[in-house]
């Protein structure tokens, strides 16, 4: 179940109680709203982009030593270790929306803690809780493929980025300016975590979504600059993969590049081919890492599991989304396999 008010409470009490918080967010629209949404609440703390691996252990705990915040978030990570939690040696606060895991001395937040099928994106869970900065709410709850019980009043508010007809979280996605805006905070998280920051500082303060997808003011234009970089990085791959071969009910696409475009990719081609399974791999250090995508009765992740049974690879995720990694030498027949199970 959704969480509750006591539980909306909590989390905003929290937030409100810190006066340094450190905020660790997935490097998604999902967790960039997430982090946005609590700092400018207090505008306080400092933000740190987990990847690419969304896991939080020892490994970040240098981050604490370094800022000595007086309170932890995480927001939009499926694993936090226990190890990090009991040597930070501060109150975390941890909001998720994965798979709930069990963890000592944390608060933990996850509405899929009650009822295992609730997918409420963590920006949503903190704007319910702080009820502000409602265009980031909806650019984060959109970038999960979620539509909002507060869509309605964000298409009253901004009519030229969202239409309240529309009630498919990924037509609006790849319809609607509320779309691009979700493309801006997924494409400028690409590339150096140094340059992406400064992306990440000017929306810590930026008044108003208009100040990036318009230009309107140099800060903006600053953020809607670097998404166009990826933007264009990004079109070509589209434009290759939309020619790429769709042997019967599978589209494949594989390129190299030093950027990961493979999950925005393949949700964008599911758009398109709704009724196809999406392929889409990076070829990296003799692997091929991927997301694979369906809908409808095209679940994916139990036939994944199967393809990958006696493989050298792994994967996991959603029913619908997921993520694998092969060997590139296996990659073909691990297709063979995967086309077997369909
Ligand atoms: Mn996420």
């Amino acid at each position: 179940m959704a969480l509750n008010a006591k539980q909306y409470d909590q989390i905003r009490e929290e937030i409100e109680k810190s006066d340094r918080p450190l905020i660790f967010f997935h490097d998604d629209a999902d967790g960039l709203s997430s982090f946005l949404l609590l700092y400018r609440h207090i505008m306080k703390g400092k933000g740190i982009m987990v990847k690419p691996l969304p896991i939080v252990d020892e490994k970040y705990l240098h981050y604490v030593e370094e800022y000595s915040p007086d309170r932890i978030f995480v927001v939009d990570i499926a694993v936090v270790e226990q190890e990090f939690i009991d040597r930070a040696g501060k109150p975390v606060v941890w909001i998720d929306h994965h798979t709930p895991l069990k963890r000592k001395n944390v608060l933990y937040f996850n509405p899929r803690s009650s009822e295992l099928s609730d997918s409420e994106p963590v920006s949503y869970v903190c704007y319910k809780a702080l009820k502000r900065d409602l265009w980031i709410a909806m650019t984060g709850a959109i970038g999960d493929w979620y539509m909002p019980d507060f869509a309605g009043e964000f298409a009253e508010k901004y009519p030229d980025l969202f239409d309240a007809k529309i009630k498919k979280p990924e037509e609006a996605l790849f319809t609607t300016k509320i779309g691009e805006l979700v493309k801006v905070f997924s494409f400028i998280l690409k590339g150096a975590s140094e340059e992406a920051m400064k992306c990440v500082r000017i929306l810590q303060k930026v008044e108003s979504p208009y100040e990036i997808i318009s230009s309107e003011t140099p800060r903006g234009k600053f953020v809607y600059k670097r998404y166009d970089y990826f933007r264009k990085l990004y079109d070509a791959l589209m434009e290759k993969a939309k020619k790429a071969a769709a042997k019967g009910n599978f589209l494949v696409y594989i390129y190299r590049d030093k950027d990961s475009f493979t999950g925005d990719m393949s949700n964008e081609l599911l758009f398109l081919h709704p009724d196809k399974v999406v392929i889409v791999g990076r070829e990296k250090q003799g692997e091929v890492r991927m997301s694979l995508r369906g809908a409808g009765k095209n679940k994916v992740l139990p036939k994944l599991k199967k393809a990958l049974e006696g493989m050298d690879g792994y994967g996991g995720g959603h029913e619908y989304a997921c993520g694998a990694t092969v060997k590139k030498k296996d990659f073909d027949s691990f297709i063979d396999k995967l086309r077997e199970e369909f």
